[in-house]
Protein backbone atom coordinates (compact mmCIF):
# COMPACT_ATOMS: atom_id res chain seq x y z
CA UNK A 1 0.00 0.00 0.00
CA UNK A 2 0.74 3.72 -0.24
CA UNK A 3 1.94 5.82 2.27
CA UNK A 4 1.83 9.50 2.05
CA UNK A 5 1.98 12.21 5.16
CA UNK A 6 0.06 15.55 4.37
CA UNK A 7 1.52 18.48 6.74
CA UNK A 8 -1.36 21.08 6.95
CA UNK A 9 -3.90 17.72 6.88
CA UNK A 10 -6.31 20.26 8.62
CA UNK A 11 -6.14 23.19 6.20
CA UNK A 12 -8.11 23.53 2.96
CA UNK A 13 -5.62 22.06 1.15
CA UNK A 14 -4.84 19.17 3.44
CA UNK A 15 -8.39 17.87 3.56
CA UNK A 16 -9.11 17.98 -0.55
CA UNK A 17 -5.50 16.07 -0.62
CA UNK A 18 -6.31 13.12 1.90
CA UNK A 19 -9.61 12.68 0.01
CA UNK A 20 -8.32 12.51 -3.06
CA UNK A 21 -5.02 10.32 -1.94
CA UNK A 22 -7.78 7.92 0.08
CA UNK A 23 -9.49 7.50 -3.32
CA UNK A 24 -6.53 6.40 -4.85
CA UNK A 25 -5.87 3.69 -1.80
CA UNK A 26 -3.15 5.48 0.12
CA UNK A 27 -2.61 5.15 3.67
CA UNK A 28 -3.00 8.64 4.78
CA UNK A 29 -1.04 10.50 7.98
CA UNK A 30 -1.50 13.56 8.97
CA UNK A 31 0.62 16.20 10.76
CA UNK A 32 -1.57 18.29 13.69
CA UNK A 33 -0.16 20.62 15.74
CA UNK A 34 -0.68 21.01 19.29
CA UNK A 35 -3.85 23.04 20.35
CA UNK A 36 -6.25 23.79 23.25
CA UNK A 37 -9.63 23.26 20.77
CA UNK A 38 -9.21 20.49 18.54
CA UNK A 39 -9.48 21.99 14.87
CA UNK A 40 -10.82 19.26 12.27
CA UNK A 41 -13.68 20.46 11.11
CA UNK A 42 -12.51 20.22 7.09
CA UNK A 43 -11.27 16.58 7.81
CA UNK A 44 -14.18 15.49 10.01
CA UNK A 45 -15.79 13.29 7.87
CA UNK A 46 -12.28 11.43 6.95
CA UNK A 47 -11.33 11.07 10.73
CA UNK A 48 -11.96 7.12 10.58
CA UNK A 49 -9.76 6.94 7.51
CA UNK A 50 -6.76 9.05 8.25
CA UNK A 51 -3.77 8.88 10.81
CA UNK A 52 -3.10 11.79 12.86
CA UNK A 53 -0.15 12.61 14.23
CA UNK A 54 1.12 15.72 16.59
CA UNK A 55 4.52 16.90 15.59
CA UNK A 56 5.37 21.19 14.71
CA UNK A 57 7.06 22.38 11.34
CA UNK A 58 9.04 24.64 14.57
CA UNK A 59 10.00 21.05 16.18
CA UNK A 60 12.96 19.29 14.49
CA UNK A 61 12.69 16.13 16.64
CA UNK A 62 9.17 15.97 16.19
CA UNK A 63 9.16 16.02 12.29
CA UNK A 64 12.18 13.12 12.69
CA UNK A 65 9.88 10.77 14.58
CA UNK A 66 7.12 11.24 12.90
CA UNK A 67 8.83 10.34 9.23
CA UNK A 68 10.40 7.50 11.20
CA UNK A 69 7.17 6.13 12.84
CA UNK A 70 5.01 6.29 9.21
CA UNK A 71 8.29 5.36 6.91
CA UNK A 72 6.16 7.20 3.78
CA UNK A 73 6.53 6.92 0.40
CA UNK A 74 5.25 10.36 -0.22
CA UNK A 75 5.43 13.71 1.58
CA UNK A 76 3.57 16.83 0.66
CA UNK A 77 4.42 19.72 2.45
CA UNK A 78 1.31 22.00 2.89
CA UNK A 79 1.46 23.46 6.23
CA UNK A 80 2.52 26.93 6.51
CA UNK A 81 1.35 30.70 8.12
CA UNK A 82 -0.57 31.13 4.78
CA UNK A 83 -2.39 34.27 5.36
CA UNK A 84 -0.25 37.54 3.78
CA UNK A 85 -2.00 39.99 5.73
CA UNK A 86 -0.72 38.45 8.93
CA UNK A 87 2.93 38.24 7.48
CA UNK A 88 2.85 41.74 8.55
CA UNK A 89 2.19 41.20 11.75
CA UNK A 90 4.25 37.89 12.50
CA UNK A 91 7.13 38.39 10.03
CA UNK A 92 9.41 36.19 12.08
CA UNK A 93 7.29 33.71 12.65
CA UNK A 94 5.88 33.49 9.44
CA UNK A 95 9.63 32.92 8.31
CA UNK A 96 9.94 30.02 10.82
CA UNK A 97 6.89 27.84 9.53
CA UNK A 98 6.79 28.74 6.25
CA UNK A 99 10.43 29.32 5.18
CA UNK A 100 12.66 27.57 7.94
CA UNK A 101 9.84 24.51 8.13
CA UNK A 102 10.43 23.38 5.06
CA UNK A 103 14.58 22.89 5.51
CA UNK A 104 13.28 21.18 8.46
CA UNK A 105 11.18 18.85 6.32
CA UNK A 106 14.00 17.91 4.01
CA UNK A 107 16.30 17.34 6.64
CA UNK A 108 14.18 14.74 8.28
CA UNK A 109 13.85 13.05 5.11
CA UNK A 110 17.66 13.15 4.19
CA UNK A 111 18.26 11.62 7.70
CA UNK A 112 15.15 8.81 7.68
CA UNK A 113 15.25 8.01 3.84
CA UNK A 114 16.54 10.08 0.64
CA UNK A 115 13.92 7.82 -1.33
CA UNK A 116 10.72 9.51 0.53
CA UNK A 117 9.23 11.59 -2.64
CA UNK A 118 8.57 15.66 -1.29
CA UNK A 119 6.51 18.00 -2.73
CA UNK A 120 6.68 21.49 -1.82
CA UNK A 121 3.80 24.00 -1.26
CA UNK A 122 4.94 27.34 -3.13
CA UNK A 123 3.25 29.95 -4.18
CA UNK A 124 2.40 32.70 -7.17
CA UNK A 125 3.03 35.19 -4.32
CA UNK A 126 6.93 34.86 -4.99
CA UNK A 127 6.10 36.67 -8.46
CA UNK A 128 4.55 39.52 -6.73
CA UNK A 129 5.48 42.83 -8.81
CA UNK A 130 5.25 40.47 -11.50
CA UNK A 131 8.30 40.72 -14.37
CA UNK A 132 6.01 39.24 -17.11
CA UNK A 133 2.72 38.59 -17.81
CA UNK A 134 1.72 35.16 -17.85
CA UNK A 135 3.96 33.79 -15.17
CA UNK A 136 6.09 30.69 -15.86
CA UNK A 137 8.19 28.60 -14.16
CA UNK A 138 11.07 31.16 -15.44
CA UNK A 139 9.40 34.39 -14.58
CA UNK A 140 12.11 35.61 -11.68
CA UNK A 141 10.58 36.31 -7.96
CA UNK A 142 10.15 39.77 -6.98
CA UNK A 143 8.20 39.03 -3.48
CA UNK A 144 5.82 41.66 -1.89
CA UNK A 145 5.18 40.05 1.44
CA UNK A 146 7.07 38.50 4.18
CA UNK A 147 4.91 35.49 3.32
CA UNK A 148 6.14 35.84 -0.14
CA UNK A 149 9.84 36.47 0.69
CA UNK A 150 9.17 33.16 3.21
CA UNK A 151 8.17 31.38 0.24
CA UNK A 152 10.89 32.06 -2.24
CA UNK A 153 13.15 30.81 0.77
CA UNK A 154 11.20 27.40 1.04
CA UNK A 155 11.44 26.82 -3.25
CA UNK A 156 14.58 27.16 -3.47
CA UNK A 157 15.62 25.39 -0.28
CA UNK A 158 13.79 22.74 -2.14
CA UNK A 159 15.79 22.92 -5.33
CA UNK A 160 18.76 23.06 -3.60
CA UNK A 161 18.05 19.64 -1.75
CA UNK A 162 17.69 18.00 -4.99
CA UNK A 163 20.45 19.68 -6.45
CA UNK A 164 22.55 18.73 -3.07
CA UNK A 165 21.62 15.22 -2.13
CA UNK A 166 19.28 13.88 -5.38
CA UNK A 167 16.19 14.16 -2.93
CA UNK A 168 13.21 13.44 -5.48
CA UNK A 169 11.64 16.60 -4.42
CA UNK A 170 9.42 19.05 -6.07
CA UNK A 171 7.69 22.59 -6.04
CA UNK A 172 4.50 23.14 -6.86
CA UNK A 173 3.94 27.07 -8.09
CA UNK A 174 0.52 27.21 -7.27
CA UNK A 175 -1.95 30.32 -8.10
CA UNK A 176 -4.74 31.39 -5.84
CA UNK A 177 -7.09 28.56 -5.28
CA UNK A 178 -10.38 28.31 -3.42
CA UNK A 179 -13.44 26.09 -2.35
CA UNK A 180 -16.27 26.03 0.32
CA UNK A 181 -13.65 25.11 2.63
CA UNK A 182 -11.50 28.28 2.16
CA UNK A 183 -10.80 30.22 5.44
CA UNK A 184 -13.11 33.09 5.94
CA UNK A 185 -10.21 35.68 5.80
CA UNK A 186 -9.04 35.20 2.18
CA UNK A 187 -10.93 37.47 0.18
CA UNK A 188 -13.15 35.49 -2.35
CA UNK A 189 -14.98 33.05 1.34
CA UNK A 190 -15.34 36.51 2.88
CA UNK A 191 -17.37 37.79 -0.11
CA UNK A 192 -19.08 33.96 -0.44
CA UNK A 193 -19.65 34.16 3.03
CA UNK A 194 -21.08 37.88 3.01
CA UNK A 195 -23.15 37.53 0.73
CA UNK A 196 -25.25 34.53 1.95
CA UNK A 197 -25.41 36.34 4.88
CA UNK A 198 -26.62 39.05 3.51
CA UNK A 199 -29.00 37.52 1.41
CA UNK A 200 -30.00 35.79 4.80
CA UNK A 201 -30.66 39.38 6.45
CA UNK A 202 -28.01 38.56 8.60
CA UNK A 203 -25.30 41.01 7.81
CA UNK A 204 -25.66 44.50 5.80
CA UNK A 205 -22.43 45.37 4.16
CA UNK A 206 -19.27 44.13 3.16
CA UNK A 207 -16.01 45.92 3.64
CA UNK A 208 -13.27 45.20 1.35
CA UNK A 209 -9.77 46.57 -0.08
CA UNK A 210 -8.67 46.70 -2.97
CA UNK A 211 -11.03 45.74 -5.58
CA UNK A 212 -8.70 46.28 -8.25
CA UNK A 213 -6.47 43.69 -7.30
CA UNK A 214 -6.54 40.71 -10.02
CA UNK A 215 -6.07 36.99 -9.36
CA UNK A 216 -5.60 33.37 -11.45
CA UNK A 217 -8.29 31.68 -9.41
CA UNK A 218 -9.07 28.29 -9.76
CA UNK A 219 -10.92 25.33 -7.30
CA UNK A 220 -8.27 23.85 -4.78
CA UNK A 221 -9.90 20.41 -5.53
CA UNK A 222 -8.56 20.81 -9.12
CA UNK A 223 -5.07 22.19 -7.84
CA UNK A 224 -4.53 18.63 -5.25
CA UNK A 225 -4.54 16.30 -8.24
CA UNK A 226 -1.30 18.72 -9.43
CA UNK A 227 0.63 18.29 -6.64
CA UNK A 228 0.03 14.18 -6.62
CA UNK A 229 1.21 13.95 -10.18
CA UNK A 230 4.31 15.76 -9.59
CA UNK A 231 5.50 12.91 -7.80
CA UNK A 232 4.36 10.37 -9.88
CA UNK A 233 7.14 11.20 -12.40
CA UNK A 234 10.35 9.88 -13.56
CA UNK A 235 12.06 13.02 -12.30
CA UNK A 236 11.78 15.50 -9.70
CA UNK A 237 10.51 19.07 -11.33
CA UNK A 238 9.08 22.78 -10.74
CA UNK A 239 5.36 23.24 -12.23
CA UNK A 240 3.36 26.43 -12.02
CA UNK A 241 -0.32 25.37 -11.75
CA UNK A 242 -3.00 27.95 -12.95
CA UNK A 243 -6.19 28.36 -15.17
CA UNK A 244 -4.30 30.96 -17.38
CA UNK A 245 -7.18 33.86 -16.63
CA UNK A 246 -6.82 36.64 -14.23
CA UNK A 247 -10.18 38.08 -12.65
CA UNK A 248 -10.63 41.07 -10.28
CA UNK A 249 -11.77 41.28 -6.70
CA UNK A 250 -14.63 43.59 -8.13
CA UNK A 251 -15.43 40.62 -11.00
CA UNK A 252 -15.76 38.29 -8.16
CA UNK A 253 -18.45 40.10 -6.30
CA UNK A 254 -20.08 41.04 -9.43
CA UNK A 255 -21.00 37.34 -10.15
CA UNK A 256 -21.22 36.37 -6.29
CA UNK A 257 -24.27 39.20 -5.36
CA UNK A 258 -25.70 38.41 -9.17
CA UNK A 259 -26.45 34.47 -8.21
CA UNK A 260 -28.67 35.80 -5.51
CA UNK A 261 -30.09 38.43 -7.38
CA UNK A 262 -28.64 41.31 -5.52
CA UNK A 263 -26.13 44.44 -7.17
CA UNK A 264 -22.62 44.59 -5.36
CA UNK A 265 -22.86 47.96 -5.65
CA UNK A 266 -25.56 48.52 -3.07
CA UNK A 267 -23.54 46.51 -0.23
CA UNK A 268 -19.74 47.04 -0.96
CA UNK A 269 -17.41 49.39 0.83
CA UNK A 270 -14.11 50.07 0.39
CA UNK A 271 -12.26 50.32 3.68
CA UNK A 272 -8.76 51.23 3.74
CA UNK A 273 -8.01 48.76 6.45
CA UNK A 274 -7.89 46.05 3.95
CA UNK A 275 -5.74 47.69 1.95
CA UNK A 276 -1.90 46.01 1.94
CA UNK A 277 1.51 47.73 2.73
CA UNK A 278 2.64 46.32 -0.94
CA UNK A 279 -0.06 45.33 -2.86
CA UNK A 280 0.32 42.19 -5.26
CA UNK A 281 -1.57 43.79 -8.41
CA UNK A 282 -1.83 41.29 -10.93
CA UNK A 283 -1.37 37.31 -11.19
CA UNK A 284 -1.68 35.34 -14.29
CA UNK A 285 0.00 32.07 -14.90
CA UNK A 286 0.62 30.10 -17.75
CA UNK A 287 0.15 26.59 -16.76
CA UNK A 288 1.73 25.11 -20.33
CA UNK A 289 4.42 22.86 -18.69
CA UNK A 290 1.70 21.76 -16.46
CA UNK A 291 -0.54 20.63 -19.05
CA UNK A 292 2.48 19.01 -21.52
CA UNK A 293 4.09 17.15 -18.72
CA UNK A 294 1.53 16.36 -16.39
CA UNK A 295 -1.45 16.33 -18.53
CA UNK A 296 -3.41 18.70 -15.77
CA UNK A 297 -5.63 21.02 -16.27
CA UNK A 298 -8.51 22.54 -14.39
CA UNK A 299 -12.13 21.42 -14.41
CA UNK A 300 -13.94 23.94 -12.46
CA UNK A 301 -14.36 27.65 -14.52
CA UNK A 302 -13.91 31.07 -13.08
CA UNK A 303 -18.09 31.27 -12.51
CA UNK A 304 -19.07 27.56 -11.40
CA UNK A 305 -16.25 28.10 -8.36
CA UNK A 306 -18.22 31.22 -7.25
CA UNK A 307 -21.59 29.91 -7.35
CA UNK A 308 -19.99 26.81 -6.05
CA UNK A 309 -19.04 28.79 -3.15
CA UNK A 310 -21.88 31.32 -2.38
CA UNK A 311 -24.54 27.90 -2.70
CA UNK A 312 -22.49 26.35 0.04
CA UNK A 313 -22.09 29.28 2.71
CA UNK A 314 -26.28 29.68 1.76
CA UNK A 315 -26.55 26.45 2.31
CA UNK A 316 -24.35 26.39 5.64
CA UNK A 317 -26.13 29.31 6.90
CA UNK A 318 -29.96 27.85 6.36
P1 LIG B 1 -4.46 26.84 5.15
O1 LIG B 1 -5.88 26.49 4.92
O2 LIG B 1 -4.11 28.11 5.84
O3 LIG B 1 -3.78 25.62 5.94
C1 LIG B 1 -2.51 25.74 6.54
C2 LIG B 1 -2.21 24.47 7.32
O4 LIG B 1 -0.90 24.59 7.91
C3 LIG B 1 -3.17 24.19 8.48
O5 LIG B 1 -3.43 22.79 8.51
C4 LIG B 1 -2.36 24.60 9.70
O6 LIG B 1 -2.73 23.92 10.88
C5 LIG B 1 -0.98 24.14 9.28
N1 LIG B 1 0.11 24.73 10.07
C6 LIG B 1 0.39 26.03 10.21
N2 LIG B 1 1.48 26.18 11.00
C7 LIG B 1 1.89 24.93 11.36
C8 LIG B 1 2.93 24.41 12.17
N3 LIG B 1 3.79 25.22 12.80
N4 LIG B 1 3.07 23.06 12.33
C9 LIG B 1 2.18 22.24 11.73
N5 LIG B 1 1.16 22.67 10.96
C10 LIG B 1 1.00 24.00 10.78
O7 LIG B 1 -3.66 26.85 3.75
P2 LIG B 1 -4.08 26.23 2.32
O8 LIG B 1 -4.86 27.24 1.58
O9 LIG B 1 -4.60 24.87 2.51
O10 LIG B 1 -2.66 26.17 1.61
C11 LIG B 1 -1.81 25.02 1.73
C12 LIG B 1 -0.39 25.43 1.39
O11 LIG B 1 -0.33 25.92 0.07
C13 LIG B 1 0.19 26.54 2.28
O12 LIG B 1 1.57 26.28 2.41
C14 LIG B 1 -0.01 27.79 1.44
O13 LIG B 1 0.93 28.77 1.79
C15 LIG B 1 0.22 27.23 0.04
N6 LIG B 1 -0.46 27.91 -1.05
C16 LIG B 1 -1.81 28.12 -0.99
C17 LIG B 1 -2.45 28.71 -2.08
C18 LIG B 1 -3.93 28.94 -2.07
O14 LIG B 1 -4.40 29.72 -2.90
N7 LIG B 1 -4.69 28.27 -1.21
C19 LIG B 1 -1.70 29.10 -3.21
C20 LIG B 1 -0.34 28.84 -3.23
C21 LIG B 1 0.28 28.24 -2.16
P3 LIG B 1 -3.84 24.52 11.90
O15 LIG B 1 -5.15 23.97 11.41
O16 LIG B 1 -3.39 23.95 13.19
O17 LIG B 1 -3.77 26.01 11.83
O1 LIG C 1 -7.58 36.28 -0.78
P1 LIG C 1 -6.31 36.96 -0.46
O2 LIG C 1 -6.05 37.30 0.96
O3 LIG C 1 -5.17 36.06 -1.10
P2 LIG C 1 -3.64 36.37 -1.51
O4 LIG C 1 -3.06 37.48 -0.75
O5 LIG C 1 -3.59 36.45 -3.00
O6 LIG C 1 -2.91 35.04 -1.00
C1 LIG C 1 -3.45 33.76 -1.25
O7 LIG C 1 -2.97 33.28 -2.49
C2 LIG C 1 -1.55 33.05 -2.53
C3 LIG C 1 -1.22 32.56 -3.94
O8 LIG C 1 -0.94 33.67 -4.77
C4 LIG C 1 -1.20 32.03 -1.48
F1 LIG C 1 0.12 31.73 -1.54
C5 LIG C 1 -1.57 32.56 -0.10
O9 LIG C 1 -1.28 31.56 0.88
C6 LIG C 1 -3.07 32.84 -0.09
O10 LIG C 1 -3.74 31.60 -0.23
O11 LIG C 1 -6.22 38.34 -1.28
C7 LIG C 1 -6.39 38.40 -2.68
C8 LIG C 1 -6.46 39.85 -3.15
C9 LIG C 1 -5.34 40.74 -2.61
O12 LIG C 1 -4.83 41.53 -3.65
C10 LIG C 1 -6.02 41.64 -1.59
O13 LIG C 1 -5.45 42.93 -1.45
O14 LIG C 1 -7.68 40.42 -2.65
C11 LIG C 1 -7.42 41.72 -2.17
N1 LIG C 1 -8.43 42.09 -1.17
C12 LIG C 1 -9.30 43.12 -1.30
N2 LIG C 1 -10.06 43.22 -0.20
C13 LIG C 1 -8.63 41.51 0.01
C14 LIG C 1 -9.66 42.21 0.63
N3 LIG C 1 -8.04 40.42 0.60
C15 LIG C 1 -8.50 40.05 1.83
N4 LIG C 1 -7.95 38.96 2.40
N5 LIG C 1 -9.50 40.74 2.48
C16 LIG C 1 -10.11 41.83 1.93
O15 LIG C 1 -11.00 42.44 2.53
Amino acid sequence: MKRAIITGITGQDGSYLAEFLLSRGYEVHGMVRRSSTENFERIGHLRSRVHLHQADLLDQLSIIEFLRDVRPREVYNLAAQSFVPTSWVQPVLTGEFTALGVTRMLEGIRLVDRKIRFYQASSSEMFGRVQETPQTERTPFWPRSPYGVAKVYGHWITVNYRESYDLFACSGILFNHESPRRGKEFVTRKISHAVASIKRGLQKELRLGNLDARRDWGYAGDYVRAMWLMLQQEKPDDFVVATGEDHTVREFCRIAFDHVGLDWRKFVKVDRKFFRPAEVNLLRGNPAKARRKLGWKREVTFEKLVRMMVDADLERLS
